[in-house]
C-alpha cells in the first residue's frame, strides 16, 4: 500500500490524479496544455480529438475517443512515447508528450481493463529520467550504490543511478549524505521486493537480487530521487 501511495506520488501520476479532480488542477492543466500547444505535436487525428476533449474538461468525451479507437490506441500511445523520446526534444516537450500518453493510457485502461500500455508508458517515462544503464562491477563481492554527500548543485541522488547486475548479486546502498533516505521498488511497473527502512547517514543497506527483472525504485522522502537496477 505504501508503495502504491508513493507510486501515486510520481510526478505524472500526481498530475493525473489532479487532472481527475478538475477543481484542484486548473493551474497545472493550464501549464500542461500550454506546453502541449508549444510542443510541436505532430498530432494524429485521435490524439487531436483526445486533446480537444481534454481542453473541454470532458472525461466523457475523452472516454468516447478511446472507445471509438480502441484497437488503435496501443499503437497511438506508443507512437506518442516514441515522439517524446526522440532526440532533440526539450524536457518541457517531452514532459508534455508523456503527460498525454499517460492520460490516454489511463483512459484506455479504464475502457479495456488492459493495464499493460500504461505500464509501458510509466516504464519509458521513468527510464527517460535516468542516465544510460551501466554494467556494474562488484567491489568486494557487492555492487555499491552511494547516496553522495549533497553539494549546493547536486543533492538527493543515487550514484550510480542505473545499473545492470546478474541474478544472485547483492547491491549495497551506502549513505554518505547528511540525511536519511528510504526507498522501495515499484511492483506496479517493474519488479517489487526492495523496501528499505530509513537508512541514516553513515549506514548502509543491502539487498540480494534473486529474481531477474527491472527494479525501478524511488525515495519516499525526496521527490524525483529515483534509481533502477536491472537484474539479468
Ligand atoms: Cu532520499
Amino acid at each position: 500500500m505504501v508503495v502504491w501511495l508513493s507510486f501515486r506520488n510520481n510526478h505524472a501520476d500526481r498530475r493525473f490524479v489532479m487532472f481527475k479532480r478538475f477543481g484542484f488542477c486548473v493551474a497545472l492543466s493550464l501549464v500542461a496544455v500550454l506546453s502541449l500547444s508549444s510542443a510541436g505535436f505532430s498530432e494524429s487525428e485521435i490524439t487531436k480529438q483526445f486533446l480537444e476533449a481534454y481542453d473541454q474538461k470532458s472525461a466523457v468525451k475523452m472516454a468516447e475517443v478511446i472507445k471509438a479507437n480502441k484497437d488503435k490506441m496501443p499503437d497511438e500511445i506508443k507512437a506518442l512515447v516514441e515522439e517524446a523520446l526522440a532526440p532533440g526534444m526539450t524536457q518541457e516537450d517531452r514532459d508534455g508528450k508523456f503527460f498525454v500518453a499517460d492520460m490516454m493510457a489511463r483512459a484506455y485502461k479504464d475502457e479495456t481493463g488492459d493495464v499493460e500500455v500504461l505500464k509501458f508508458v510509466k516504464r519509458k517515462e521513468f527510464d527517460s529520467k535516468l542516465g544510460p544503464p551501466v554494467r556494474s562491477t562488484p567491489q568486494g563481492g557487492v555492487h555499491i550504490v552511494e547516496f553522495p554527500r549533497a553539494t549546493p548543485d547536486v543533492k538527493n541522488i543515487f550514484k550510480p543511478e542505473n545499473i545492470i547486475i546478474k541474478a544472485g548479486d547483492t547491491v549495497r546502498w551506502m549513505n554518505n549524505d547528511e540525511q536519511g533516505h528510504i526507498f522501495a521498488s515499484m511492483p506496479l511497473i517493474g519488479t517489487g521486493g526492495i523496501f528499505t527502512p530509513r537508512i541514516e547517514p553513515g549506514k548502509s543497506w543491502e539487498y540480494k537480487f534473486e529474481k531477474p527483472g527491472e527494479y525501478f525504485y524511488i525515495c519516499f522522502i525526496h521527490h524525483g530521487m529515483i534509481g533502477k537496477v536491472t537484474v539479468e
